[in-house]
């Protein structure tokens, strides 16, 4: 019997999608650079299974059921396209090639326009869950050439996270890069998940003096509530780890974070749409302040700028801080939707927005019962151009607006940094602002560049420009931007 998929990489992924293919019925061809790795892995892990391996990549490409399905489990960039150059030759017309890495989108757009000219079908899929999503059910978001997907919906679907009612975690995404967009996407998210709760962390340890074990009941009880989620699970258990002198590792971490670039292209990306993605790209600056750890050390010495103590009752502050977390997340995930919008839009992906909800529901690191009402939301009213106006969602935001305004503004008052509480609740008060000061932005580009404006008393799209000073002319600019 021919195997089913072939996978290449055999690192920490590729490993365990392999394994978890295999539990699911499928024979698995398995193939590694290092060709001695295959051996190992067929000796270790993979001992006793169906998976067998392959010598070369054409010794794969033998083993594997038509049309053949390839799927690379390597580093993104570079390697995917040596992969791609090497096995083309080997494959026939309808064969199909799977990107499973962190692909930036824009290399899958081309590789899919390219592969498809010579009758090679490809797909670029997202893939969320870390090592253990991987092995036990990963969320999938597969993107590309949608002639292939008949081919690989059963595998993917079969190894993919389930939802409580038992759908999978994964469904066909869109054409291009539309898959590795919205993982893309997802990875943003993830950044500012993880920096509203670090940050709701700084306030509880910084401010009101709480202590490690206190705040690790506090995070289990939040995910009791709409919080319930991966990331607020894991705060808990990191917080109640003690090390062998039985104190709170947590503290002996360095504080200063590290990124592998999705957080940044999700930032990159929303400019260029012009999208006020402003949460994420502020989680990513919150990683940039961070590594610049000894200039801050220096810094904190020069002025007197130390975080003062938050007065007040302390379980007041804790239950306003879960409404601002909770308030703030809703506006990560609406402009992180806001921003995948524009996209389907500009490259005519026709995304559902609901299912995109839905493949975060399980299996990957933002999961939460929430990404549940967000499907609904879009499901409702898959036009929805802002989440905090689905009902559910506007109800919760103005349900927690008073508290999350006083915890942010205790923040500036006590000198504790909230670079996304307070971006998230900025971003709130002028997306609800009818008139906003671009008026005089507008003056001004009008008055130093001749850029024209429009009128509030004439129809859009009339611009008109004044000659300030007197002495400039009467000439408006249509070349030089600002
Ligand atoms: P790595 O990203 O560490 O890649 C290891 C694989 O790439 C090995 O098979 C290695 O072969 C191969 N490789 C490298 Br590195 N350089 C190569 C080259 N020049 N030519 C050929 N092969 C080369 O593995 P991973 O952490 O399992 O991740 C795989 C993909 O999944 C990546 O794109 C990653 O970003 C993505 N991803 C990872 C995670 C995670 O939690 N780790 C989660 C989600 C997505 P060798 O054994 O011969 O060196």
């Amino acid at each position: 019997m021919k195997g089913d998929i072939g996978v290449i990489g055999l690192a920490v992924m590729g490993q365990n999608l392999i394994l978890n293919m295999n539990d699911h019925g499928f024979k698995v061809v398995a193939y590694n650079r290092t060709v001695a790795k295959v051996d190992e892995f067929l000796n270790g892990a993979a001992k006793g299974s169906n998976i067998v391996g392959a010598t070369s990549l054409q010794n794969l490409v033998d083993q594997l059921e038509s049309p053949r399905k390839v799927m690379l489990m390597v580093r993104a960039g570079e390697v995917v396209d040596q992969f791609i150059d090497s096995l083309v030759p080997l494959l026939d017309e309808g064969d199909i090639i799977i990107d499973g890495g962190n692909t930036n989108y824009p290399d899958t757009n081309r590789r899919v326009a390219a592969l498809r000219e010579k009758g090679i079908r490809f797909v670029g899929a997202g893939v969320s869950g870390g090592e253990e999503g991987a092995r036990f059910g990963p969320s999938i978001m597969p993107g590309g050439d949608p002639e292939a997907w008949p081919h690989v919906k059963p595998i993917f679907q079969a190894i993919a996270a389930k939802t409580d009612k038992g759908e999978a975690c994964c469904d066909w995404v869109g054409s291009e890069g539309a898959g590795h967009f919205v993982k893309m996407v997802h990875n943003g998210i993830e950044y500012g998940d993880m920096q509203l709760i670090s940050e709701a962390y700084h306030f509880m340890k910084e401010g009101l003096g709480i202590s490690h074990d206190e705040m690790q009941s506090i995070f289990t009880d939040w995910n009791k509530t709409e919080l319930d989620s991966y990331l607020v699970e894991i705060t808990a258990d990191i917080l109640g780890y003690r090390d062998q002198e039985g104190e709170p590792l947590v503290e002996k971490i360095l504080d200063a974070a590290g990124q592998k670039g999705t957080g940044k292209w999700t930032g990159i990306n929303a400019l260029e749409h012009g999208i006020p993605l402003t949460l994420i790209t502020d989680s990513v600056f919150a990683r940039c302040l961070s590594s610049l750890k000894e200039q801050r050390v220096e810094a904190e010495a020069l002025f007197d700028n130390a975080i003062q103590p938050v007065d007040g009752e302390k379980s007041e502050w804790v239950d306003a801080l879960r409404q601002a977390l909770l308030a703030s997340k809703i506006i990560s995930y609406a402009q992180g939707f806001m921003l995948i919008r524009q996209a389907s839009e500009e490259n005519d992906w026709s995304l559902n927005y609901g299912n995109v909800a839905l493949m975060w529901r399980g299996g990957c690191i933002i999961r939460s019962a929430f990404l549940g009402n967000i499907r609904d939301a879009f499901e409702t009213n898959p036009d929805l151009a802002f989440l905090g106006l689905d009902p559910y969602f506007k109800a919760i935001l103005e349900q927690c607006l008073p508290a999350w305004r006083k915890v942010v503004a205790k923040s500036f008052e006590v000198g504790l940094p909230m670079p996304c509480m307070s971006s998230a609740l900025t971003f709130l008060n002028g997306y609800t602002t009818a008139r906003l000061p671009a008026n005089m932005l507008q003056a001004q580009r009008d008055y130093f560049g001749a850029h024209t404006y429009e009128r509030t008393d004439k129809p859009r799209g009339e611009f008109f420009h004044t000659n300030w000073t007197g002495k400039g002319g009467d000439i408006s600019s249509t070349t030089y931007d600002v």
